[in-house]
């Protein structure tokens, strides 16, 4: 079987991308290793930027994300429980956008399943070989039986863990990674958010960020370690110990029954180039941001509309020139977004070790955020993102 795309993965990078190739017709086929309803279910990202919002709706995917998102004006920055509010919206006239990546999955999975579209869930890609030869070949299994499928060109959007970047050969590859020694603790919480934005809060006890799904439900995180023992947490000690990192007088944290509990340890990593012949890589498959800037999600698609557009017009204006400007593109974008995700965790969180003299000069830092409004300009534009450098002709 040849088809002119095969995409790795139905996360939001290669859900979105098959869904935008084929509005213009261009044939492709979704190989994901898991089921859909583990795939919509994965509990991620909350935060997305306005181009990351445009993309769903020019792509005819942002209905019910118009109808059910919370938009958020800026975001309330705390300094040893005192609360400062940060207005994007005033300062550059733009804020951000709450919506669950896993309704961003479902709205798109739910796209593709209604146009019928090949989607192979629990089809775990195996191999991606030929990169360099006329057609890319890439074999999966599929009920038991190892399959074959080859294509002009293979997308991988199959997540850091994926087989796609490590078929490409180590010296054609350049990585840069950093692991810190943190990790979030996060709740899923069934109580209205207490702010009506984002808190980021930075204690001398840790990190701690208040976020939420809907009107009825927080999403809540702390700054803990990286290999964080949950049983360790009873439901009590999360809550006193947000209690603790972010109350401030005439403010009450509202609780709720905690419905699931998890930790994420913080990494930045990033490879350059994201093309290997007939394969490009997009979103995590790239590039790992830690979450304090909200950035992966959003990563994923400005690469998802840069990707695109350069597919849309090889295929229907024998043009590459965008293509072949893909990675250059994305990884140049990458970078900046890699550096304020990096710089936001320098600042909020607690790093073990660190002297008087380091750890009082990074309070000032947020104390200079909170007093300047060059700084809060700056701030405001690196959290609701940087422009799309391409977008997909819909
Ligand atoms: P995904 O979502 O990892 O999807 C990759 C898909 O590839 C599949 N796969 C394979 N398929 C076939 N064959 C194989 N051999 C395969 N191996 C893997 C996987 O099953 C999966 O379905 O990558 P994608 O699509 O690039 O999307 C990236 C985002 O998921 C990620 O960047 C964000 O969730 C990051 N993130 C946030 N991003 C934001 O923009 N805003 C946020 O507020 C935000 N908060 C977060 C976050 C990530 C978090 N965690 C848990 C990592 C908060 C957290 C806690
Ligand atoms: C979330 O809502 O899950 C969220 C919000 C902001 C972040 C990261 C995660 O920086």
């Amino acid at each position: 079987m040849h088809v002119p795309v095969v995409i790795v993965g139905a996360g939001p990078s290669g859900s979105l991308l098959a869904w935008i190739l084929r509005q213009r017709g261009i044939e492709n086929v979704v190989l994901e290793a898991r089921s859909r309803e583990y795939v919509e279910g994965r509990i991620r990202a909350g935060v997305m930027e306005q181009n990351a919002v445009d993309l769903m709706i020019r792509a005819g995917v942002g209905d019910r994300l118009q109808k059910e998102c919370m938009k958020h004006a800026g975001v309330i920055v705390g300094i040893n429980n005192q609360h400062h509010f940060i207005d994007f919206e005033k300062l550059i006239g733009i804020g951000v956008t709450v919506y669950g990546q896993s309704e961003v999955t479902k709205d798109i999975l739910a796209a593709l399943d209604k146009a019928g579209h090949d989607v192979v869930y629990e089809a775990p890609v195996q191999t991606i070989e030929n990169h360099n030869g006329d057609r890319a070949k890439v074999t999966y299994i599929q009920d038991g039986i190892e399959k074959e499928i080859s294509a002009d060109f293979v997308v991988g959007a199959d997540g850091y863990h994926g087989p796609c970047r490590k078929s490409i050969p180590a010296d054609a590859l350049k990585t840069h990674e950093k692991t810190y020694p943190l990790g979030w603790l996060g709740v899923m919480v069934k109580a209205a958010p207490s702010a009506n934005v984002a808190l980021f809060a930075h204690h001398d006890r840790g990190f701690a960020l208040l976020s939420m799904r809907s009107p009825e439900i927080s999403r809540l995180y702390l700054q803990c370690a990286a290999d964080e023992n949950l049983d360790e947490w009873s439901d009590e000690r999360v809550w006193e110990e947000l209690d603790t990192r972010m109350g401030t007088s005439g403010w009450t944290l509202e609780r709720g029954e905690i419905f699931q509990k998890d930790v994420t340890p913080l990494r930045s990593f990033f490879c350059e180039s994201m093309q290997y012949g007939r394969m490009f890589l997009a979103g995590d498959a790239a590039h790992i941001v830690p979450p304090t800037g909200a950035k992966g999600l959003n990563s994923a698609f400005a690469d998802i509309s840069v990707l695109s557009a350069g597919l849309i017009q090889h295929f229907t204006k024998d043009d590459s020139s965008i293509l072949d400007s893909y990675s250059g593109i994305a990884v140049e974008r990458n970078i900046q977004t890699q550096r304020f995700s990096w710089s936001n965790t320098s600042k909020y969180h607690v790093f073990p070790g660190t002297n008087s003299f380091d750890r009082r000069m990074q309070r000032a830092e947020l104390e200079y955020l909170v007093r300047d409004e060059t700084a809060q300009i700056s701030y405001a534009k690196q959290h609701t993102g940087l422009p799309f450098a391409h977008w997909p002709e819909l």
